[in-house]
């Protein structure tokens, strides 16, 4: 049996199609199967992150318009125009210099650009000059290779890594709004379920802000490559309950817990370099180049996410940063077992 090429032209053409037209099926069941995904897009719960959904909804809509337009008429001229099986092999007609379809195909791309550009500004302007109402909370977050500090001037809250925020009733706003600083390299802030992307250039300060209208922990990551630990620069922010948020705040303005059964190893910490890098208030640790430590035990995590913050985490961690973090910045200290017992024992007390 002879199969022609005209019988089974359909048949090569069902697979691609059925690929082409499952593409945003898998991504509809994706988003829909984890809409509770910590980093989800499809599910904003501020208002820039919503602002920002509509637009790539719109986007979306305007490519998948022209798709559709040009797959379909791709189909038609395989099907009408394809190789007939009386074929007799002379060149069809060529068609050249036609001014009509030359425009048509440099005007209505010109169009469509202008639209996306105009519907993008129309978003990004949107954001950028929205007032600060009177509750608003304002943070410094600077970056660091590979970690996240966290200053709240008004507050006199100094942190790291986990950022605290109370939630935002759109009756009453309470938005939070963040100026981005570097202290070393590009960094980008995003928390995708809050708000767009946002780098951290170094002397050129940047800001964002999110109103989070729900509360839970929202996860996101640096999201601009900035040294060896990038990806594990994670993006923890916990928005609370108003209440929650300024327990938070009295805690974190607390000095440092002291207590005479760690003194060993709050000693070690004081005469070692840890105090350079390390700040802990009311001591002599008035370092700026790792995270404070004064209220060290109140993170869940610590190096940015990298780790959950346990006992055994923190000794492993000060044994050999590497081990949890290879290339972090904070170097190995060559503590004994018996200092590293003493030191995470004094560190285990800072609540
Ligand atoms: C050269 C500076 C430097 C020295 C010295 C240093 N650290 Fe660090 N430390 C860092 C940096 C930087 C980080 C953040 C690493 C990261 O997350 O990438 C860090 C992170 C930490 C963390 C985790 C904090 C968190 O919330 O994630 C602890 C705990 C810590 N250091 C304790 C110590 C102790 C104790 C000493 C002394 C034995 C010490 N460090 C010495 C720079 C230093
Ligand atoms: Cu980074």
């Amino acid at each position: 049996m002879q199969i022609t090429g005209s019988s089974n032209r359909p048949v090569r053409l069902a697979v691609p199609l059925i690929v082409f037209l499952c593409l945003p099926l898998t991504v509809l069941a994706d988003s829909a199967g984890h809409a509770l995904s910590p980093t989800n897009i499809f599910a904003p719960v501020s208002t820039p992150a919503h602002s920002i959904m509509g637009l790539s909804l719109f986007v979306l809509a305007v490519t998948a318009g022209i798709f559709a337009i040009v797959f379909s008429l791709l189909v038609y001229c395989v099907l009408k125009f394809g190789k007939p099986a009386d074929d007799d092999g002379r060149e069809p007609p060529q068609v050249y210099g036609s001014n009509q379809v030359e425009l048509a195909w440099t005007v209505i791309p010109i169009l469509i650009v202008v639209v996306l550009f105009l519907a993008t500004a129309r978003v990004l302007v949107g954001i950028q000059t929205s007032a600060q109402p009177r509750n608003a909370i304002q943070v410094i977050a600077i970056g660091h290779q590979f970690w996240w500090e966290y200053r709240y001037p008004g507050l006199k809250v100094v942190t790291a890594n986990e950022l605290h925020v109370p939630v935002s009733d759109p009756a009453d706003p309470s938005p939070t709004f963040i100026t981005l600083l570097s202290a070393d390299t590009d960094h980008s802030f995003w928390v995708p379920r809050l708000g767009g992307k946002t780098d951290l250039i170094p002397n050129h300060p940047n800001s964002l802000w999110f109103d989070p209208q729900q509360t839970g922990l929202y996860l996101g990551q640096c999201a601009q490559y900035c040294g060896t630990q990038h990806a594990k620069m994670l993006l923890r922010v916990y928005v609370q309950s108003r209440q929650d948020f300024e327990n938070w705040v009295a805690q974190q303005t607390q000095l440092a817990h002291t207590s005479t059964s760690v003194s060993e190893g709050q000693r070690i910490f004081e005469t070692t370099a840890c105090i350079n890098c390390h700040a802990v208030t009311g001591t002599v640790a008035n370092g700026r180049f790792g995270p404070d430590l004064t209220h060290l035990m109140s993170r869940e995590t610590i190096a940015s996410g990298a780790a959950p913050n346990t006992p055994e985490n923190l000794r492993l961690w000060l044994q050999n940063p590497d081990s949890i973090k290879p290339g972090s910045k904070m170097p190995a200290m060559g503590l004994s077992d018996h200092q590293l017992d003493a030191v995470t024992a004094y560190l285990a007390t800072l609540h």
